[in-house]
């Protein structure tokens, strides 16, 4: 298991340099801001990116995310051009040494909850996820800011893309979504390049919209349309959890050659569709952290980790999410389990 943590960027209040500090830390994962989503990462702007990294004395191993152009999964006449563009990034990443890149299908929004700021009874904050709220809002109308939602969107550059959505079923987005697997994997097969796709989160549809990478079944469709080692998951534990139909030490037994990066959280669930972003100590949500981590040690698994969503605790105030304090503590209980699993797997479970 290679640790790692997400960096975002100069930017980002949570330094290179607090997070080198984090015991066993290995690698950062981040990515480049400023780039159009749809154009080519240059490989000046990569190069400066890495080396960033490296004079941190850290890794730039894994890249989260090379976003996927909205007319990609619209399956627009434009989307050669982006497939393209997509494919030449790859390329250009994997000259710099880029192991894994994490991406994500889900139309429109990304990651999405219906509070970012909620009090928990120790007085910490989280994110939390109700669906009578989220059935409440209307992102047509209400000036809603999100984590996950692109900013640059403009009211009516939103309402027409969710214009163009209205014919798009799950499959016709299975569809699109074969078809910018048939055009990338290739390319990462010819330079070693692994993709890693997210988890829609919450793992469903949300607005009208399909959202379709949603636990088993999607990873069986996946690799059925594309067999290649290469089309891998990142497997999200709190993202999947979220359904109590997925079982994540089935999922990581059965699919675990295929995770390349595997983003460790709890959360608690609430009720039907509901849940709370707990810290990552399996006593504190409805995830069972150590059977998770079992199964990966059990395939062997040797692959990229983060620790994912944190509170906000100690006062600190930053990037719903991001923080530094409870991601470091939630770095440190996954190092910790790691050590117990591993050495009593190689004791033959004497230890
Ligand atoms: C949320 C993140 C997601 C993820 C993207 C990957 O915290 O895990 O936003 O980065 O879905 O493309």
């Amino acid at each position: 298991m290679k640790m790692s943590f997400r960096w975002y960027g100069d930017s980002d209040p949570v330094t290179l340099e607090y997070i080198r500090q984090i015991p066993g830390m290995y690698s950062i994962v981040s990515a480049i801001y400023d780039i159009p989503v749809g154009e080519v990462w240059d490989e000046g702007s990569i190069a400066a990116l890495v080396k960033k990294v490296e004079d941190a004395g850290l890794k730039l191993d894994v890249i989260e995310s090379v976003p996927v152009h909205e007319d990609i999964k619209l399956g627009k006449p434009s989307r050669d051009r982006y497939l393209a563009n997509y494919c030449q990034t790859i390329r250009n990443l994997a000259k710099y040494g880029i192991k894994v890149i994490c991406y994500n299908f889900m139309p429109v929004f990304d990651w999405l909850r219906s509070d970012l700021d909620y009090k928990l009874d120790d007085n910490s904050s989280a994110l939390i996820f109700r669906q009578a709220e989220v059935d409440a809002m209307n992102p047509r109308t209400s000036d809603l800011s999100l984590p996950g939602w692109d900013s640059s969107y403009t009211k009516d550059g939103l309402n027409k893309l969710l214009d163009e959505y209205k014919d798009i079923d799950a499959d016709k987005l299975w569809e699109n979504f074969a078809y910018f697997l048939n055009a990338i994997i290739p390319v990462c097969d010819e330079v070693d390049m692994k993709m890693a796709i997210h988890p829609d989160d919450p793992p469903w549809p949300i607005f009208g919209l399909p959202r379709i990478i949603t636990g088993a079944d999607s990873y069986d469709k996946m690799i059925e349309i594309c067999p290649s080692i290469n089309n891998g998951f990142t497997v999200c534990t709190g993202s999947l959890g979220a359904s109590p139909a997925n079982d994540l030490p089935a999922i990581i037994r059965k699919y675990g050659d295929r995770a390349h990066f595997i983003h460790l959280r709890n959360i608690k669930i609430t009720d039907d569709h509901c849940f709370e972003e707990s810290a990552h100590l399996s006593s504190c949500g409805s995830l069972d952290m150590y059977e998770i981590m079992k199964a990966m040690s059990e395939i062997g698994f040797d692959m990229y980790v983060r620790p994912d969503h944190g509170r906000m605790i100690w006062g600190e105030k930053g990037r719903p999410g991001y923080g530094l304090f409870d991601r470091a503590l939630g770095a440190t209980y996954i190092n910790g389990l790691w050590e117990a699993i591993d050495k009593n797997a190689k004791a033959g479970g004497k230890a």
